[in-house]
């Protein structure tokens, strides 16, 4: 497969140092490539994924990724794309988020076989570094007027920016050379974002070279776009905020739902970005899209696709339980598990309940569903409470047993859409 070719395809390619220089080595051998992540959060998130799943086509092409976590760089903070100097985190906080994205980023690439991938921490060589060997073999081949011409300190210039981030360029610029030392590795990729710091690895592999004519060191630099969205949204929010790869912190059924919820305007350029789906299979989904956009196929696969490779199979099928006895027409809530209502009605205010068994209209009042016991009996009259699904008009019912959920939970519902979860302690 030419993966420079697939890439294009996919407009995936935004900028390439050398395009037939890297197309050339990317044809003839098996190319060791990198990109780098920095320990900024306890989890990545997924204005990661698109960086992540090109390092994966990369490996499934037959190239050797690595995934660089930034012990060191995560330390210090990049300006790149940032509008305002970057609050440190103490070093033990750091320690922590690096080993939970170095997990996380073993989750996503292959690591047996010929072109295993591996995990690296830029901490190894940068961390013990002495000041005056990063001051005079590192930093003497880079210009002030080259480093102050990077668009991350040229934007930061007029607002400010430390000599602590301002030197950033030169930490990510000593990866790139160490990992082409030590590992041979020829490639950096990232996104936009990252090609000043990309280029300037590039320029110190040259400088430190040694001045040799003719040898010219083959070194690469490649980035993927932004993820833009038709309607001027950022990419990779939701009204709970960032969604996250950790399926503590954002569960398979939300992250499966952030999918489903594509804009049809974007769904085709997400689907050739985040999955790996054929060329006649996106070009059939293509066509769903603009004859039958109502079924959402294409939102439906690309949420299937996206989940299964992040979350895995099992956590698919759970999130596609929830959304069928959600919205689905024959969704039954009384068939999930315990851990599926849990996910379901995460954002959901849940009430618990210390009885085994208690009279529906206390219920309601307790769990301040309703404002007093008539107006839960009006309620309840009037045919606007559901349990799990079901529409209860009896005024003496008692929610016991059979009511419970995988033995744990009750879903109450008032009127169409309020949802409210009774627990049993
Ligand atoms: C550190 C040391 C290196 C090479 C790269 C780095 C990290 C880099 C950075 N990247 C972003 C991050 O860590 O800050 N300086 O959050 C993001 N990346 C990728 C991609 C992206 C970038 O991890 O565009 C989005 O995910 O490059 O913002 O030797």
């Amino acid at each position: 497969m030419d993966i420079l070719q697939d890439l294009k395809n996919r407009e995936l390619v935004n900028q390439v140092t050398d395009e037939k220089g890297l197309q050339h080595l990317l044809q003839n051998k098996q190319v060791t490539l990198y990109c780098g992540f920095d320990p900024t959060g306890d989890s990545l998130h997924v204005g990661h994924l698109l960086t992540i799943i090109t390092l994966r086509r990369f490996q499934l092409a037959g190239h050797k990724p690595l995934a660089l976590v930034g012990g060191a760089t995560g330390l210090i903070g990049d300006p790149s794309g940032k509008k305002a100097e970057r609050t440190l985190n103490e070093e033990d906080v750091v320690k922590m988020y690096t080993n939970r994205i170095k997990a996380q980023l073993q989750k996503y690439l292959d690591f047996e076989g010929g072109k295993k991938a591996e995990v690296v921490n830029n901490y190894d060589w940068l961390g013990n570094m002495s000041v005056t060997s990063f001051l005079r073999d590192v930093g003497k081949h880079f210009s002030l007027n080259y480093m102050l011409s990077k668009e991350s300190v040229d934007s930061r210039i007029q607002s400010g920016i430390s000599f602590t981030e301002f030197s950033y360029q030169i930490l990510q610029s000593f990866d790139f050379r160490h990992l082409y030392e030590e590992k041979n590795c020829q490639l950096q990729i990232g996104g936009s974002d990252q090609w000043g710091n990309i280029t300037a690895g590039l320029e110190l592999i040259r400088r430190m070279k040694g001045g040799e004519e003719g040898e010219q060191p083959q070194a690469y630099g490649f980035t993927i776009p932004l993820v833009t969205k038709a309607d001027g949204e950022k990419f990779g929010k939701s009204e709970g905020g960032a969604i996250w790869l950790d399926p503590e912190k954002t569960s398979p059924y939300e992250f499966y739902q952030f999918l489903i919820n594509t804009d049809d305007r974007d769904v085709i350029k997400f689907i050739k970005f985040f999955t790996f789906l054929t060329e006649e299979e996106i070009i059939s989904l293509k066509e769903e899209v603009e004859k039958r956009p109502e079924e959402r196929k294409a939102q439906r696969r690309l949420a299937e696709e996206v989940t299964a490779f992040v979350h895995g199979e099992e956590a698919l099928k759970q999130a596609q339980n929830i959304t069928e006895a959600l919205f689905g027409s024959g969704g039954d809530i009384k068939q999930l598990t315990a851990e599926e209502v849990q996910q379901g009605f995460k954002d959901v205010p849940t009430h618990v309940v210390e009885e085994k068994e208690i009279g529906l209209i206390d219920l309601l009042v307790q769990s301040g569903i309703a404002s007093s016991k008539r107006q839960a009996r009006e309620d309840i009259s009037n045919g606007a409470v559901y349990i799990n699904g079901d529409r209860c008009q009896e005024l003496d019912k008692v929610v016991g047993d059979p009511d419970k959920i995988d033995n744990a939970f009750t879903v109450l519902r008032r009127g169409k859409k309020k949802y409210f979860l009774i627990q049993y302690a």
